[in-house]
């Protein structure tokens, strides 16, 4: 599967280049399953000696299911490096995350590290954010205030918010590992995203938004071809 395929290009180069030993932050999703199988695997191999944050309750199992040393920000407030996958990224490494509704603590992570570094497949290398990603920015609300938040969002910048719901899995809106409710919003147009940023996490009852602007520091993208394109 050439997704897959490039997603773990991308992982693995990330985890090699960057990993060393310290407090790594774990991201969130399917890409980053592949960086944490190639930190357990140097772990092994090289005696890497590190302790993993995560992101959500998927890092954890992660960081559990493979053997590695589990932290938190309480005892590890700083990290070295943390390596998180994104929805969508643009020339400027403008990101939206949150497809997997952790962007909250992942975007605490990715503020706590060091080094933020992106690892992705190339369906998310986009000229600019809503390009290849058309399902908006995912934005956490608390629930009691998710109807005012929506009627606030479009009334300032347009577009729609759709309540995110959970589908076949549980009855009911997707609540995240914090206990809130999301957001998706469809935007239209191009925007100055940190402007945005802000704007969103001024409205009372937002916890946080998906637009992750000028964090990252590197994003690598496997390619179809078996290559990894990276930006900085
Ligand atoms: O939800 C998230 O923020 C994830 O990191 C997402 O952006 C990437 O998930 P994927 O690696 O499964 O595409």
């Amino acid at each position: 599967d050439p997704v897959e395929n490039a997603k773990r290009l991308a992982a693995y180069k990330a985890v090699d280049n960057h990993v060393v030993d310290g407090i790594i932050g774990i991201g969130s999703g399917s890409t980053v399953v592949y960086a944490v199988e190639r930190l357990a695997q140097r772990v092994k191999d090289e005696g890497l000696d590190v302790i993993c944050v995560p992101s959500s309750f998927q890092a954890k199992q992660l960081i559990v299911e493979n053997g590695l040393r589990l932290g938190d920000l309480e005892m590890h407030p700083e990290l070295k490096v943390a390596i998180d996958g994104a929805d969508e990224a643009d020339h400027q490494l403008t990101l939206i995350k949150g497809g997997g509704g952790c962007l909250t603590q992942e975007k605490i992570l990715a503020s706590c590290a060091e080094q933020f570094i992106v690892i992705a497949d190339y369906r998310k290398a986009s000229k600019s954010l809503g390009e290849q990603w058309k399902k908006g920015v995912p934005i956490e609300v608390i629930p009691s205030s998710y109807r005012p938040v929506a009627q606030k969002i479009e009334k300032l910048l347009g577009g729609k918010s759709e309540l995110r719901m959970s589908g076949s899995s549980k009855a009911g809106p997707v609540v995240t590992d914090n206990g809130n409710f999301i957001l998706d919003w469809r935007f239209e147009g191009a925007h100055d995203w940190k402007e945005v940023e802000t704007t969103l996490n001024m409205i009372p009852g937002v916890v946080e938004n998906g637009l992750f602007v000028g964090m990252a520091k590197k994003a690598y993208f496997g390619m179809s071809d078996g290559s990894v394109m990276e930006q900085s």
